[in-house]
């Protein structure tokens, strides 16, 4: 597995401190869909300038987006069932975790505090899909009836070049919204044995799983697909699917072990709130992960550990 390479840890220390902001997620990313941000010119600009589709041929960024981690796509049809052995002769990259600093003067509610974990992260694709594996090494909590007592993640995609991987926004500013990401969230409404996610089209909301497939422009500024105030979009396409299953889940809640979570999408959704994905291209994702261990309420919006750090983690495609 490819390790991360700092390319300069100096210049990362000091990202992370200036911009010790929100990133991925926030107010975002936890909990409902609820868009409670104001109005701002972010989303006037993204309900005027819509994002055509990327194509395969031409990479979804240009070089400005390089990060600390880079890795190679694998050729593969992976089932969809949250048993990760059918990745296991694919390689992906290891992909530190990190929460979000809330800086001084910023109206958010103060985490509890979390250690960093490492997850792995494995992408394939095949003629029709593109399929992502997420490991996060983490004790076993599945509440049935209460998803913030349960783990939950987000896996986020760049949809315009410009976008940042704090939700659209880059580590100088997180609150200047820099273009669209695309952004798949799932919080565990569903047991092991069931597929999560799918919908009605003109949607991005799973209705029994709560695995959503999502946009944003900042932080603050998150719907399902087809959904808020200022953006239409009839055409959202809504087949993602996810399984998942944790290693030590028979011995109930607090075993440790690791969380698999295994999901698929089309290649192609000619939904302009998705990223679009084709052979020899690339996909710049960004990593979530909201553990239930936070509080005794669960995980909260502002505690999750994610991977915006590191910048976008680019992934070719084969
Ligand atoms: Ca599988
Ligand atoms: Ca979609
Ligand atoms: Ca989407
Ligand atoms: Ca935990």
């Amino acid at each position: 597995m490819k390790k991360l390479t700092l390319r300069n840890a100096a210049t990362l220390l000091v990202l992370l401190l200036a911009a010790s902001v929100l990133a991925f997620g926030a107010a975002a990313c936890g909990g409902d869909d609820d868009d409670d941000a104001d109005p701002t010119a972010t989303s006037e600009t993204a309900a005027t300038d819509v994002p055509e589709p990327t194509t395969g041929a031409e990479p979804t960024a240009d070089d400005d987006h390089e990060g600390d981690i880079a890795f190679d796509a694998s050729s593969a049809t992976i089932t969809v069932d949250g048993d990760s052995a059918d990745w296991a002769a694919i390689e992906g990259a290891t992909v530190p975790l990190v929460q979000i600093e809330i800086p001084e003067g910023v109206d958010w509610d103060e985490p509890n505090a979390l250690d960093p974990v490492d997850a792995t992260l494995k992408v394939a694709t095949d003629s029709d899909n593109v399929y992502v594996l997420m490991e996060v090494p983490d004790d076993y909590d599945f509440v049935a009836d209460d998803h913030n007592l349960s783990a939950s993640i987000a896996v986020m995609f760049l949809i315009d070049a410009e976008a940042g991987p704090h939700m659209g926004a880059a580590d100088d500013d997180l609150e200047l919204g820099l273009g669209m990401v695309d952004i798949w969230h799932w919080e565990l409404d569903c047991a092991a044995d069931a597929i999560s996610g799918g919908g009605d089209a003109g949607s991005g909301d799973d209705p029994d799983c709560n695995m959503d497939d999502e946009f944003a422009t900042d932080p603050e500024e998150r719907e399902d697909d087809g959904g808020g105030d200022a953006i239409v979009n009839p055409a959202a396409e809504n087949s993602l699917v996810g399984g998942w299953s944790h290693t030590a889940s028979a011995s109930g809640n607090g075993a440790d072990g690791t969380w698999i979570f295994e999901m698929s999408r089309p290649l192609q959704t000619g939904d302009t709130q998705d990223a679009q994905f084709a052979s020899g291209g690339e996909a710049l994702i960004a990593l979530a992960y909201f553990d239930a261990d936070e509080s005794l309420e669960g995980w909260t919006d502002t505690g999750h550990l994610q991977s915006a750090e590191s910048g976008w983690i680019e992934v070719t495609l084969p």
